[in-house]
């Protein structure tokens, strides 16, 4: 029975839903289709925010507070209802609402496209990031680009990726305001010129080619339960109405339409992060682009609260998510400088108090750098500041290690061997005050490889922030039977504070919760069995273990050793069809880059071994192989809950950190894992009796690659490991084709970079144990809910709060809402 003052507030928000379904959707309600609904509903919840941001908004400027700014290409934010109706806790007025209208709640949510403004784990972490910001209350603000078109969407054809552009505007959005009025220039290309201004000072004036206009568009971040309400300010690139006005005679005409064109199309579309030499041009200027606007607008909003310039970096900490926005360093000098006519010294101290530098890889061809040339071409003013800063910068290396050029060439900003490029990753170190890695043990490396010398000569810069993922979406919203579960059994502090799920370890031999848990864990399977049956047409048992590897598609992560393993335990089944393992489904999911080949082959041999396991009928009870298409955030929602197993096993030194095997712990998942990224410590955390370790360590990973690894020693040692990939080499998993997987082939047994071999015997007899221990019900419980009860340490609010205390120095501030 619904209270009197709930039955109220649910009129109200039913009689707000149909207005809105009138004056927004031009709909009345007989002829509304499911699409208007969710639209109606969604501006009902957005109306919800905006009051709330606006008091936001109004209590930063008065209090002349710090705001955070995420400096991010991407923000994966997945989709935006459910997550707004859980943080305003507004899902049960909601649901009763929406079925007095007649209409199901959940149906209205499965509408909704998810904004794929980003290719993974980095977009994903500063979506979770901005969710953390919000709900501790600290002022913040998202920037990045609105791009027209996100990551692509994944078909899957005959085995294949293919890839389908992801229109995800086509029926509009609720969730974002336009703000014509917010709106700055953009300037590429053109020459600079030296001029004295009437006081006599020397000046810089950076003389276009073209200009292009960035537009903002906010989409309110709401924090669960409070007031606070931040924003993700996103850049549209747009022309500009005038520029070219005097070209505009009968000759032109064309070439000037043509050129804002061109201008439109900086926001067009995200690049996969993954893929090094495509579209290279544009994306330097989407950079700079979103960049610029990012920091005009710090700048304005200084103006607005009437505070000096002076005071930038008492007001704005910047953190660059990567070295995507790194060009900040010196845009944010040029404008110091030349536009408001600071000092050298001055705008330097400013810039380096005010960003904070994020790295997310050490893989040698992540790391990004511009060739010189392109960037002088394109952005000529921001060169001569980066060759500036370069200089004095190598002048201090120089002065505190006399003699040692070697030291001089290491550290430069420029990479002079070749053809000339800009070290993105050194701009960003000398520019910023502190330099973070994302897990221990990728903060170490970093100091001992990338980032050596400059660890050396700046030693208190660095310091390690572990990832952190968002409880409200991952575990809240994804899988509400285990929230229940939760308050139930601990009460409800978990919900603000994740480390009080600690105390659930005291329970974790309790047979009632034990049998409460596996409950829950079955309904989440059930539902994801469902759904790869819709999908897929494959029918999966839900007693079946769920083993899961969900991310990108890459070598470093090594879906091909999950691939091998699985090929060897089929042909063990085969032979001995009494042989006693568990019976598992093995859930593959993840999108490989456009243009990288191996991935794309990765997924094929995935999709050919399902085709034949699947269908052979000595075997198929036993063994399920799904390839889940397109997985993005939306189909995280229902395959994290629904994991027994979770696949970390990259090659150890390789993942930075990785965030998917924290929302698979949170969940009740047990991993098996290298000692590698944030596995590392959440095998500390579940203790090591609750984790399936395998593999070498990366010091041995280097320790053998030194030595000169020999793939084919391992090959020779291993007589399922040579069956197994000579299966593949016969065309087993090819429909007979012997040439299909060769280049894969070729690739592991002559060169195998990421030490697939050499890590497959370990793997296999590990995968050995987790079967044994499957069989034990409730040891499998037990070990399950420690993982959960352990997962406390990995909320983005604890890696949020660190990056306040330690580099950030920002503080809460409490909302208000005016009666
Ligand atoms: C580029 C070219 C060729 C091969 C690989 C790359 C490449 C790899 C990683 C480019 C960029 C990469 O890093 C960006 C990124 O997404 N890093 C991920 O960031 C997450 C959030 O911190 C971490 O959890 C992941 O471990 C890390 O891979």
């Amino acid at each position: 029975m619904a209270l009197a003052s709930d039955a109220a507030s649910e009129a109200v928000f039913e009689h707000d839903v149909v207005r809105n379904l009138i004056c927004r959707q031009a709909r009345y309600p007989d002829i509304a289709t499911p699409q208007d609904w969710y639209m109606a509903l969604a501006y009902t919840v957005r109306d919800r925010m905006l009051a709330r941001w606006a008091e936001s908004v109004k209590n930063y400027a008065l209090h002349h507070v710090k705001v955070a700014c995420y400096l991010s290409a991407e923000f994966l934010i997945g989709p935006q209802l459910g997550c707004n109706l859980l943080n305003l806790g507004l899902e049960e007025e909601a649901r009763e609402a929406m079925d007095s209208l007649g209409q199901d709640l959940d149906a209205l949510l499965a509408i909704e496209e998810e904004p794929g403004l980003g290719n993974g784990g980095l977009g994903r972490l500063a979506a979770c990031y901005l969710d953390s910001l919000a709900s501790l209350e600290i002022p913040a603000i998202g920037y990045g680009i609105r791009y027209e078109f996100g990551i692509f969407d994944q078909d899957i054809v005959d085995g294949w990726q293919v890839e389908r552009t992801d229109k995800w505007l086509k029926m509009g959005t609720p969730w974002e305001i336009i703000r014509p009025d917010i709106h700055y220039y953009v300037s590429f290309g053109g020459y600079t010129r030296m001029w004295n201004d009437e006081q006599g000072r020397l000046r810089v004036e950076w003389v276009p080619g073209r200009q292009v206009k960035g537009v903002a568009y906010d989409v309110p971040v709401q924090g669960y339960r409070v007031n606070t309400c931040n924003v993700l300010r996103l850049w549209k690139s747009e022309a500009v109405e005038s520029f070219d006005f005097d070209d505009f005679n009968a000759g032109d005409y064309y070439e000037a339409v043509e050129e804002k064109v061109v201008s439109e199309t900086l926001s067009k579309v995200l690049y996969p992060n993954d893929e090094p030499e495509s579209g290279k041009r544009l994306r330097l200027a989407q950079q700079y682009f979103f960049v610029s606007c990012a920091l005009q607008d710090m700048l304005r909003l200084m103006e607005v609260s009437h505070t000096p310039v002076e005071r930038f970096a008492d007001r704005f900490a910047a953190q660059l998510n990567d070295t995507h926005p790194s060009i900040a360093v010196a845009e944010l000098m040029r404008l110091l400088i030349d536009e408001r006519l600071l000092s050298w010294e001055d705008a330097w101290s400013i810039t380096q108090r005010t960003f904070a530098y994020t790295n997310h890889t050490l893989l040698p061809e992540a790391l990004e750098t511009w060739s010189l040339p392109l960037m002088q071409s394109m952005l000529p003013r921001l060169v001569e500041i980066i060759f500036e800063i370069n200089q004095r910068f190598l002048d201090e290396v120089r002065r505190a290690q006399p003699g040692d050029e070697g030291s001089v060439a290491r550290m430069s900003l420029i990479d002079e061997q070749g053809d000339k490029k800009v070290r993105m990753a050194h701009l960003a170190t000398v520019g910023s005050h502190k330099v973070n890695g994302v897990a221990a043990l990728h903060s170490d490396l970093l100091k001992q490889t990338i980032l050596r010398d400059f660890a050396a000569m700046f030693p208190s810069r660095f310091l390690n922030v572990t990832n952190g993922v968002t409880p409200r979406r991952f575990i809240m919203q994804s899988n509400p039977g285990l929230a229940r579960l939760l308050d139930d059994t601990l009460g409800e502090k978990w919900r603000t504070d994740l480390t009080r799920l600690d105390a659930l370890a005291d329970h974790a031999d309790d047979a009632t919760l034990q049998k409460a848990w596996r409950a829950v864990r079955r309904e989440n399977k059930a539902k994801l069995a469902a759904r790869i049956g819709n999908i897929t047409g494959i029918a999966v048992p839900p007693e079946m273990m769920f083993d899961i590897q969900v991310k990108r598609i890459h070598e470093y992560k090594r879906q091909h050793l999950n691939a091998l393993h699985i090929i060897s335990l089929y042909q063990r089944l085969r032979r001995d069809p009494t042989l006693d393992v568990a019976p598992r489904c093995f859930i593959f999911g993840g999108k490989a880059a456009p243009g990288y080949d191996m991935a794309k082959l990765m997924i094929r041999l995935i999709s050919g071994i399902a085709e034949v396991v699947n269908q052979d009928p000595a075997t198929r009870d036993r063994l399920k192989v799904v390839f889940y298409p397109d997985f993005n955030v939306k189909n995280g929602h229902i395959i994290y809950p629904a994991a027994d197993l979770s696949e970390q096993i990259s090659t150890a030194g390789k993942e930075a950190s990785g965030t998917g095997n924290m929302k698979f712990m949170m969940n009740g998942a047990l991993t098996i894992g290298t000692l590698d990224g944030a596995n590392v410590e959440i095998r500390e955390q579940a203790g090591a009796d609750n984790f399936f370790l395998f593999g070498m360590t990366a010091q041995q990973v280097a320790a053998l690659q030194q030595s000169g690894y020999r793939p084919g020693h391992y090959l020779e040692a291993n007589e399922a490991l040579r069956e197994a990939l000579d299966e593949i080499a016969q065309g087993r998993f090819s429909r007979g084709d012997k040439t299909m997987f060769r280049p894969l082939l070729d690739n592991l047994l002559n060169a195998d970079p990421f030490l697939v071999l050499a890590d497959f015997a370990d793997y296999a007899a590990c995968q050995q144990r987790v079967s044994e221990v499957w069989r034990d019900e409730k040891r499998w419980a037990r070990m399950s809910i420690i993982n959960t009860a352990r997962s406390g340490a990995f909320s983005s609010d604890r890696a949020i709060k660190e990056y306040c205390e330690n580099i950030w120095q920002t503080r809460a501030v409490k909302i208000d809402l005016a009666a």
